[in-house]
């Protein structure tokens, strides 16, 4: 009698021929870079994220790099932006200051960045993304949500050789490479495509989420960052199995809604969506600095002018906001944004500017930003917008000045009036 375990679904990743078996090497080219997973044929939520994205493209556009350490940054930063993964076997890292990366490796090649470059091929990958689903949330310039589920029709193929078709394409095509993580949700997908860098293509199923996610720190919960794991730690909670075992009422006593968040992720349970690219459908106004600005009140003043700036916009194109998003970058390219759903949409600066400024408060501390922006998505007709407070008179009035300023400015130009965190602001802007 055979007691032969039926083989998990798999295919090749170089010629995408099914494996029938679980082997080494593909049947059909030899490529030993094959996939198998019992789920394999029902995950659907992707993270893709590309390989030493700078480096890369740099790479790319120089052949004779090809086998160099090479890296990204310099300028007035005087910090590695990222590096490829040579200069990484030599302890070379992000956000590392030059000095040191060029200690750990002498001979590396530095090369100052070419943002708008990058931006391009970042909005070409986009696109081929985009071809496959219109679920694609990115998150930077080189990472990506992508939800395929109900595709299999369109595709005839079910989302992970859909995906694994996509990161040849983006080879052949772009030149560059990408790591992809499939799973059923977003939290574990992400993680997932961090595996197995680069050009890594790997699969979390629900069968073993809670298990792969046990012995993980639990800073690899999104959400969890520097402050709250000193926290954590300072309860005696390490890792995301110690969160498994607990209550959830005893969780969210401690911690909040954070905890609530820590009992779901830690079992492997998100239900986010993948929310499409919101930036085609919202209005917003950024500001980069020449230096990182930490001072709260610099980044009011900065708010205000910008808040205005989204307003007028909204007047101008006849729409208004219901939703209010501040992006911060702080002075290592990370990028944060903050939502707010208003409860009625608007065009207002002042109410743009005040949500804003909420949303700020919860950001602000030891970190410094070289970027901020603020605006307001889920674009509306402005007939129901700003209706008057009847609660807040203050509020109805500020409206009632901003109407009045509005005209004034169109009979006189912006110039003409300034509020009290605009005027005398002398910063750069761009
Ligand atoms: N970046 C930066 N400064 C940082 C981190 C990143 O300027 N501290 C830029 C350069 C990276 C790009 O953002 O190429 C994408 O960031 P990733 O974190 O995805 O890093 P890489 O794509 O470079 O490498 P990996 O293969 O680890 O994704
Ligand atoms: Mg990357």
């Amino acid at each position: 009698m055979s007691t032969s375990i039926p083989s998990p679904p798999g295919f090749c990743r170089d010629c995408l021929t099914p494996q029938s078996e679980e082997r080494k090497r593909c049947g059909r080219c030899g490529s030993p870079r094959l996939v198998y997973h019992a789920e394999l044929d029902r995950l659907a939520i992707a993270h893709i994220d590309c390989d030493a994205f700078y480096a890369s493209v740099e790479k790319r556009d120089d052949p004779t790099l090809a086998d160099k350490p090479v890296i990204i940054g310099g300028g007035k930063r005087g910090v590695v932006s990222t590096c490829c993964y040579i200069a990484r076997i030599h302890g070379v890292r992000s956000a590392m200051p030059m000095f040191k990366a060029l200690e750990a490796c002498p001979e590396a090649v530095v090369i100052k960045p070419d943002m708008d470059k990058y931006a391009r091929v970042g909005r070409q990958v986009r696109t081929m993304m985009q071809e496959l689903t219109p679920l694609v949330q990115p998150l930077s310039i080189d990472e990506a949500f992508l939800d395929l589920s109900g595709t299999e029709l369109l595709h005839h193929e079910p989302p992970a050789r859909v995906l694994a078709r996509l990161a040849r394409r983006i080879e052949a095509e772009v030149g560059i490479t990408v790591s992809v993580g499939l799973s059923y949700c977003k939290f574990l997908a992400k993680i997932a495509s961090d595996l197995r860098k680069p050009r890594g293509f790997a699969v979390i199923g629900e069968t073993e989420a809670l298990s792969f996610l046990a012995p993980r720190s639990v800073t690899s919960i999104w959400g969890v960052g520097k402050a709250f794991a000193a926290q954590l730690e300072a309860d005696g909670i390490r890792t995301i199995g110690q969160l498994q075992t607990m209550e959830e009422g005893d969780l969210m006593r401690r911690y909040g809604t954070l905890g609530q968040r820590l009992y779901r992720l830690s079992r492997g349970k998100d239900d986010r969506r993948v929310e499409p690219d919101e930036e085609a459908r919202s209005i917003s106004a950024e500001t980069t600095f020449d230096d990182d600005v930490s001072n709260h009140d610099e980044l009011v003043r900065v708010l205000r002018r910008i808040s205005e700036k989204v307003a007028a916009r909204l007047k101008k194109s006849g729409v208004a906001g219901h939703t209010v998003v501040l992006k911060l970058k702080t002075g290592d390219f990370r990028q944060r944004t903050r939502n707010r759903r208003l409860e009625d949409p608007t065009q207002l600066a002042d109410r743009i500017f005040r949500t804003g400024v909420t949303l700020l408060e919860k950001e602000t501390g030891a970190d410094a930003f070289r970027l901020i922006g603020i605006g307001v998505s889920d674009l509306t007709d402005p007939a129901r917008a700003d209706p008057p407070d009847l609660v807040d008179e203050q509020a109805t009035r500020r409206a009632r000045a901003e109407g009045a300023m509005d005209l004034l400015r169109n009979k006189f130009g912006n110039k003409a009036i300034e509020t009290g965190y605009t005027f005398g602001n002398t910063r750069p802007r761009r």
